[in-house]
């Protein structure tokens, strides 16, 4: 394992290009142990055994097709997992890993930031779909576009099983100017200089709210999954009723009461 914290340079490359890759952020038994929950996850759902309050927050592939421009694919390979820190500790108390965290504080430039929630996206082999290119913004409605997607890979990601694919410098953009149908861009609309985001498993992908973004399919014979965050700046307030399981802790946070909110809710793990 191979940490070496760079902050000038994490905080140079995201303000250039929109995101970062910091590789090794992951410890190799914490990437062990969020795979075998997965896993299980994936059988629960397979035996038809889990429990309804967690499937309900499961999406298979066939879902997430369908009214897509791709079409439909008769698949029932999950795609997706929201409210991922409910269904296990591995998944909760990675809200407060020292390393992601590291990272966010510099990016943000403050310890004042907080956390909105997990999902888990799951690129299965035969998943054919790919992610039409979008901005993330238009799908979170706050207050500011000061907001961080942060992906956690639990899987390498290459070109070959549908790595993310960001356009660097598209997140310079006013936020009145971001339209709702940024979630679904045009081809012809996406600027042609594109970066495929390939990088080992443990590695975390840091890009701004803005940056457009998409991913091919997964053509490759193995699972590519991906534990996705979203996480506010200071101030940075959600517009609709919609909220998540330990949204708003700021584990970072100076204030004693908000230390104390970290400590209660995540024990030996903060
Ligand atoms: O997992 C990917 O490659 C893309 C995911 C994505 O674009 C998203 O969740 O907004």
């Amino acid at each position: 394992m191979n940490w070496q914290p760079r902050p000038q340079e994490w905080q140079q490359r995201y303000e250039r290009d929109g995101y970062l890759v910091v590789e090794d952020v992951l410890e190799a038994p914490l990437l062990k142990a969020v795979r075998d929950e997965l896993e299980s996850i994936e059988s629960a759902v397979r035996e038809n055994i889990l429990p309804a309050h967690l499937r309900s927050h499961v999406h298979l592939e066939r879902d997430r097709t369908r009214g897509l421009r791709a079409g439909q694919f008769d698949n029932d390979a999950i795609s997706n997992i929201m409210e991922l820190p409910i269904f296990a500790p591995v998944f909760r108390d990675l809200i407060v890993h020292p390393r992601v965290l590291d990272i966010l504080q510099v990016l943000f430039a403050s310890t004042e930031f907080s956390f909105h929630n997990y999902k888990c996206i799951c690129k299965m082999p035969g998943n054919e779909a790919p992610f039409q290119w979008h901005r993330d913004l238009p799908y979170l409605h706050h207050t500011s576009p000061n907001l961080i997607t942060c992906m956690l890979c639990i899987d390498p990601m290459t070109a070959e099983n549908g790595a993310t694919v960001v356009c660097p410098g598209t997140h310079r953009i006013a936020h009145e100017e971001v339209r709702d149908g940024d979630t679904d861009i045009p081809e012809a609309d996406v600027p042609a200089e594109r970066v495929i985001v390939e990088c080992p498993a443990g590695s975390a992908v840091l890009f701004h709210i803005n940056i457009v973004h998409g991913g091919g399919s997964n053509r490759s014979t193995a699972k590519r999954r991906n534990v996705i965050g979203i996480w506010a700046g200071p101030e940075t307030y959600p517009t609709t009723g919609a909220r998540y399981a330990y949204e708003f802790v700021m584990p970072r946070s100076s204030n004693a009461e908000r230390r104390k909110q970290t400590q209660e809710t995540f024990g030996k793990s903060a």
